[in-house]
């Protein structure tokens, strides 16, 4: 019976799973689990990559010695972010993308190629920490003229364990970068951008062999010498997208941990300038699929103040809080989650007050019932997005899917179930590590079939709660 494993690198925390295929269904284990924090030095806010690498590649060897018939294991993380290399040599920790050095390299990259012309060439909501803003960011900063080559996160660790460099299409499709068709680099728009050609290496599939883990990072970790890596759905999203058990064009996703991220799977992307307007991105999603969604703040808004309250002495703990949140009575004000002021880490609570303040709404007078604030301010972003897909696409969206670490949230998946006044499906947890491991099932012929055959596995290995609406839309 062999067996697989994810190294699923999300912005709370890093996590090594591994699955099983058994009867048609997927055994998951979780091997390692460990903190995701970055760190702010003078020059901006870094990812500790290095311990990252570190962490996963113990896991990896946890894995191995613990699973006798493991065969392969693949990467994922968030998206956009990058490392710049020089030969084989990291030229420093990636910077994260909610440091606040891309405002400037925005403009620069408009003034160049406008926000219209950009949509119609990557279909990319606009962020302002896309890849193609860093990289012009690292221009300025004359970091880039020192690199020859860029790598996307997972790549990267992909590379430091096998020795080969690739840029997996999915996340690659977060760089702004790639060809709205997905089948390669927009050398015409790095020309014009003064990208170097050839920084960024060839963009493979998902589902691709890599190769084996190097014999030096074998016996460094203690993996055994029968694990290859592949390729999946690099981008963390794409990969939770394989793990929504949705089956029909009436279905949503929210795929909700730090981020929320919106949306619908099209075969095709929409890039129009109503999509542009309304804030929707066309990603690369496995097997051709679109990934037509957009960025909700997500519940960084809920971590990041529970990180001011630890500062402040009042550390929470996250299930009692939200014990405390359920019993909030009596209306809360709502605010715009999507605000771009509470992107960069800081005193959330604080500036969520200064923007109610702002808009004539009274301060939240106790940490329940400002989160009960956030829960229900994301619940209408939700539902606003939904009607977006729906006006966007023609569809009629009946099932919300809700997946990630927020599916443990029962008030948000109850709120989001009545400002969308849709049916919540929550579930699973681990879409993320699920969607990794079941395209590598698939990649080393455990499993067969298209994305609804792993959907069905993954409904037949997994008891999502539903939440149905109460009162009127
Ligand atoms: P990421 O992939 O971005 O690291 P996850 O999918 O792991 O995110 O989700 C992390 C989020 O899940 C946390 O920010 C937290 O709000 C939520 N979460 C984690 N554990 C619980 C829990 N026991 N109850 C409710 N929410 C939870
Ligand atoms: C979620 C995610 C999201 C990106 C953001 C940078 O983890 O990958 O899809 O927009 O991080």
């Amino acid at each position: 019976m062999s067996v697989v494993a994810a190294i699923d690198l999300g912005a709370t925390s890093g996590r090594v799973v591994t699955g099983t295929v058994r009867g048609g269904e997927l055994q998951l284990r979780e091997v390692a689990r460990f903190p995701n924090t970055p760190v702010r030095l003078p020059d901006g806010l870094h990812w500790d990559v290095l311990s990252l690498y570190s962490a996963a590649m113990t896991g990896l060897g946890v894995a191995s010695r613990e699973e006798p018939d493991l065969v392969g294991a693949a990467v994922d993380s968030w998206a956009v972010d990058h490392g710049l290399l020089r030969g084989s040599r990291l030229l420093g920790n990636p910077y994260h993308y909610r440091d606040e050095r891309n405002e400037a390299a925005v403009a620069a990259v408009h003034a160049v190629v406008g926000p219209e012309e950009l949509y119609r060439r990557n279909g990319l909501q606009h962020l302002p920490f896309t890849s193609v803003f860093q990289l012009a960011a690292s221009a300025a900063s004359g970091d880039l003229a020192l690199a020859d080559r860029v790598l996307l996160i997972p790549d990267l660790i992909g590379w430091w364990a096998t020795g080969v460099p690739v840029a997996e299409r999915t996340n690659a499709s977060t760089t702004g970068l790639l060809r709205l068709d997905g089948t390669g680099w927009d050398e015409d728009l790095m020309a014009r951008l003064e990208l170097p050609p050839g920084l960024l290496p060839d963009v493979v599939e998902p589902g691709t062999p890599l190769g084996p883990v190097t014999a030096a990072v074998r016996e460094e970790f203690g993996i055994a010498d029968t694990i290859a890596l592949t390729t999946v759905g690099s981008h963390d999203t794409a990969s939770a997208v394989v793990g929504v058990p949705m089956t029909g064009e009436d279905a949503a996703y929210i795929s909700c941990g730090t981020w929320s991220l919106v949306g619908a799977e099209l075969a095709a992307p929409v890039v129009t300038d109503e999509a542009r307007r309304a804030g929707f991105t066309n990603e690369g999603g496995v097997d051709g699929r679109t990934r037509f969604l957009t960025n909700v703040m997500g519940l960084w808004l809920l971590s990041e103040s529970m990180r001011a309250w630890a500062r402040s002495g009042q550390e929470q703990d996250l299930p009692s809080l939200l014990d405390q949140v359920a019993a909030v009575t009596g209306p809360v004000p709502v605010f715009d989650v999507d605000d771009p002021r509470l992107l960069p880490p800081g005193d959330m609570p604080a500036r969520i007050e200064a923007l109610l303040t702002e808009q004539g709404d009274p301060v939240p007078d106790s940490a329940p019932v400002l989160v009960r604030s956030i829960l229900q301010s994301l619940a209408r972003a939700y539902a606003g997005a939904i009607e977006d897909i729906e006006r966007l696409t023609g569809r009629t969206v009946r099932t919300v899917h809700l997946v990630g670490g927020g599916a443990q949230n029962a008030l948000l998946c109850r709120l989001t179930a009545d400002a969308t006044g849709r049916t919540v499906v929550a579930g699973p947890v681990e879409a993320t590590a699920i969607g990794n491991l079941l395209v590598q099932a698939r990649t080393h012929g455990l499993i067969t079939g298209d994305l609804e055959a792993l959907r069905a596995v993954v409904a037949r290995s997994t008891a999502p709660r539903t939440y149905e609406p109460q009162g009127s839309r």
